[in-house]
């Protein structure tokens, strides 16, 4: 038998198991068990192999977490290192370990400024759901029982427990589980290329950062715990707001008193150019969450961090705080993050993206502007977005929304390129290790895959 032949049947019974016995997120079985999951076997700095043996270029570093790049040799060390010393110890009963002590240091030198306290969980959507509990404790704790609602965005995405889901905007992911909980409501995002219109940017992102002026004042201040939001939407599409959004927002939730959570699941560790998106836009948050880029994906590991006037009150309560995972701070995990935070220090990643990486990605991005079938390029650091569109000047889009974006999708995978579709909004967010040639390598298989995808619609 041919090696190939033989690999061919082993990923063929993989794809039997896999199609029998595992219910995978966000996924349509009935369409999945028709033609079998893509096996990936192993990955390698930017590349991903799958059971066949082909290689693909990840520009979407895992799902947005990949920071370090794949197969780093110093965190399977570290990784492997905790396992034999402490493979498992808790948290719980006044214990601590070294590697999440030493993580919660680098952690506050490395965070915006004032959030120096750290709560850890095993996901982002763990890690939302922690600082919903920690903002309802906080409130209780000053006398103001009545601030419980939560307001975040339409498009909006911060994970997936019941909690999480309610705060997330993308309405499709309510219906299945009777979503949104009570206490949880959206306003207007910045989403200016889709609903802008006629307005400017900048008139739109003033128009929907006042949106949550008005639901405050609706529902009155003194009933509404906190504000929460991703500096950058990325799972809605990757939307950038102006320079005027961030700013507004920030007085309004002064104002009114109401605490800033601010979501860094996307934005966290170099991805925006800086260490945090909040670092980005001069957000000074109240509440952060943080997840993928801490471990760069090798390790679940998520972490809600502090500002002062939270932490305080917390910290400085009689009370058990009665919160906490099994695996919150988990050695190994700690261990990891820690090493991977190192990498990100020593081969300075964070001042590359907003530096030679960064710029040379952009410059790749935005000659993709010239293309018929693309109606706007976008983007921050190493995050970037093209719109694929049927009319360039009215911003127009196809008839049933993501058809032309799976079509580009699909013409991607089997090019040899991961790239993300979200409606017709294409998306790479690569790891942030990667090199000038890579880019090159990307942005030319993410033009030909556009090209290909025009020729399907019969416009060349
Ligand atoms: N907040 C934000 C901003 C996220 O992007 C979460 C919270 C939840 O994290 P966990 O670890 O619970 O998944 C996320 C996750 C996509 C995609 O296709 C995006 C995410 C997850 C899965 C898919 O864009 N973001």
């Amino acid at each position: 038998m041919s090696q190939t032949a033989a690999i061919s049947n082993q990923t063929r019974r993989w794809q039997e198991m896999d199609a029998a016995h595992h219910l995978h997120p966000f996924t349509t079985h009935k369409e999945l068990a028709g033609k079998g999951a893509r096996v990936i076997t192993r990955a390698e700095g930017v590349y991903l192999y799958d059971s066949e043996g082909k290689r693909l270029i990840d520009g979407m570093a895992g799902l947005w977490c990949v920071q370090v790049g794949y197969g780093r040799e110093e965190l399977a060390e570290a990784g492997y290192k905790a396992l034999k010393e402490l493979s498992y110890y808790n948290n719980f009963f006044q214990t601590t370990n070294p590697y999440v002590a030493e993580l919660s240091q680098k952690l506050a030198d490395v965070c915006p400024k004032g959030i120096d306290r750290f709560f850890f969980a095993n996901s982002g959507s763990e890690g939302n759901d922690s600082a919903v509990k920690i903002i309802r404790y906080f409130w209780n704790l000053q006398g103001k029982p009545n601030k419980k609602i939560f307001i975040a965005r339409k498009k909006a995405y911060h994970g997936v427990t019941m909690v999480a889901a309610s705060l997330s905007g993308l309405t499709h992911m309510h219906p299945q589980a009777d979503l949104p909980l009570p206490g949880f409501v959206h306003v207007e995002c910045p989403d200016w290329f889709a609903e802008g219109g006629e307005r400017t940017p900048e008139e739109h992102g003033l128009i929907t950062a006042r949106s949550l002026e008005e639901k405050i004042l609706e529902l009155g201040a003194e009933n509404v715990a906190a504000f929460v939001a991703e500096p950058i939407q990325g799972a809605g599409g990757l939307i950038i707001p102006p320079a005027n959004y961030w700013p507004e927002i920030q007085r309004i939730c002064r104002k009114y008193d109401v605490l800033l959570h601010v979501d860094e699941v996307i934005c966290g560790f170099g991805r925006t150019g800086q260490w945090f998106g909040s670092d980005t836009f001069g957000i000074e948050p109240d509440m952060i969450n943080m997840a993928k880029g801490l471990s760069s994906g090798y390790q679940p590991i998520a972490a809600v961090g502090l500002g002062k006037r939270v932490g305080d009150t917390v910290f400085n309560s009689d009370d058990e705080w009665s919160h906490g995972f099994t695996y919150s701070g988990h050695p190994v995990a700690a261990a990891v993050a820690l090493a991977n935070l190192e990498i990100i220090q020593k081969e300075k990643l964070v001042e590359k993206a907003g530096g030679t990486t960064g710029a040379h990605f952009q410059k790749k991005l935005a000659e993709l502007a010239d293309h018929p079938l693309v109606g706007q390029t976008r983007g921050v650091g190493l995050l970037g977005a093209i719109e694929l569109v049927k009319n360039k000047k009215t911003r127009e889009k196809y008839p049933d929304l993501g058809t032309v974006g799976a079509q580009c999708r699909n013409h991607c995978f089997a090019e040899g390129l991961i790239m993300r579709a979200i409606g017709d909004t294409m998306v790479l967010s690569p790891p942030l290790t990667i090199t000038e040639s890579e880019m090159d390598e990307l942005f030319a298989l993410a033009r030909r895959c556009i090209d290909l995808t025009a020729r399907d619609l019969g416009l060349v």
